[in-house]
């Protein structure tokens, strides 16, 4: 067998597949993945996901259905006849899963919690499927720092914010694969892609230094220092997920990445303003993009 050169035999069995660091899942007579509708024992996950390669997450059931059609057009995968795409977790009520091919299309939810308790059972889904050497993605949405609304951000790094503090967890990102990224992203695109540090918060409103949440008990100028602050530090952009993505991921030895659109620029404002047309053109962007990047890689197959 072909060994990965980031071959780790903590994380990866000799042929790539996942291995997990929990002695106790192997000893057990069946695992329910409770939050997917799935088990080991009620489904043959190795017959259903074995030949999976890339796993998709962004937060809404919706935009994940629409990339799972619109990844299907693009690598040009077809159904077997009859039969339409449908929501393989439909009956958890939690999480929404579509499948096209080597791609798995999931909704995260929102939140470091709901992002997370979908990882540990996603990571065991590949453990059971005999998953090779998967690549994670997040395709998502987030707040801009100086940054034009529609900006695609790439996370280089997701940092965490404590007592206004930024404190670096062991959240690591694959740069390399970033790089890659980056580097599909068209000259004539009418928006910037950028790589950049990632603020990850455990709210929306006052987590995100916003003035207009059912509360607020900081002024104008502590808002503005705040941002200042973060901007100095190097921050691009605030969402909810990135740390328990790139801490969760890299602790399974799994390649990740993080892309996210813009939909403000918090120096801005705090509200949401654009148009629905408008969010839903900027919420391909990252699509696209990764599209591009799975499209590639199975063109080198
Ligand atoms: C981006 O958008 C959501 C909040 O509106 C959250 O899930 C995130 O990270
Ligand atoms: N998602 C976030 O977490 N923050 C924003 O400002 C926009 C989207």
């Amino acid at each position: 067998e072909e060994e990965t050169p980031e071959y780790d035999h903590a994380v990866r069995y000799r042929d790539g597949s996942v291995r997990l660091r929990n002695p106790n899942i192997e000893l057990m007579d069946q695992d329910i993945l409770y939050h997917l509708a799935l088990g080991s024992e009620s489904h043959d996950l190795v017959e259903m996901f074995g030949d999976v390669k890339f796993v998709c997450m962004g937060g809404t059931p919706k935009r994940m259905e629409q990339f799972a059609h619109f990844i299907m057009k693009e690598i040009g995968h077809k159904l077997p006849a009859g039969t339409t795409l449908l929501d393989i977790s439909q009956y958890s009520y939690r999480y929404s899963m579509y499948k096209v091919g080597p791609v798995l299309s999931i909704s995260h939810g929102m939140g470091i919690p709901s992002v997370g308790i979908l990882l540990h059972e996603v990571i065991k889904l590949m453990y059971h499927a005999k998953v090779r050497d998967p690549i994670f993605f997040r395709i998502g949405t987030c707040g801009g720092i100086g940054l034009e609304g529609g900006t695609v951000v790439i996370s280089e790094e997701a940092v965490d914010p404590v007592l206004g503090k930024m404190v670096r967890r062991p959240a690591k990102l694959d740069r390399q694969l970033a790089r890659d990224i980056k580097a599909l992203a068209h000259r004539d695109d009418p928006y910037d892609t950028i790589i950049g540090k990632t603020m990850c918060t455990y709210d929306f409103y006052e987590g995100q230094g916003r003035m207009d949440g059912a509360f607020c008990e900081f002024t104008e100028n502590d808002k503005m220092e705040y941002l200042n602050k973060l901007h100095k530090a190097g921050v691009v952009n605030i969402e909810m997920e990135s740390l328990s993505f790139a801490a969760l991921t890299h602790h399974a030895g799994i390649k990740s990445a993080v892309v996210c659109v813009t939909l403000i620029d918090r120096f801005k404002g705090d509200q949401v303003l654009a148009p629905k047309e408008v969010l839903d053109e900027w919420q391909i962007r990252p699509q696209q993009l990764i599209a591009r990047y799975i499209t590639r890689y199975l063109q080198r197959k």
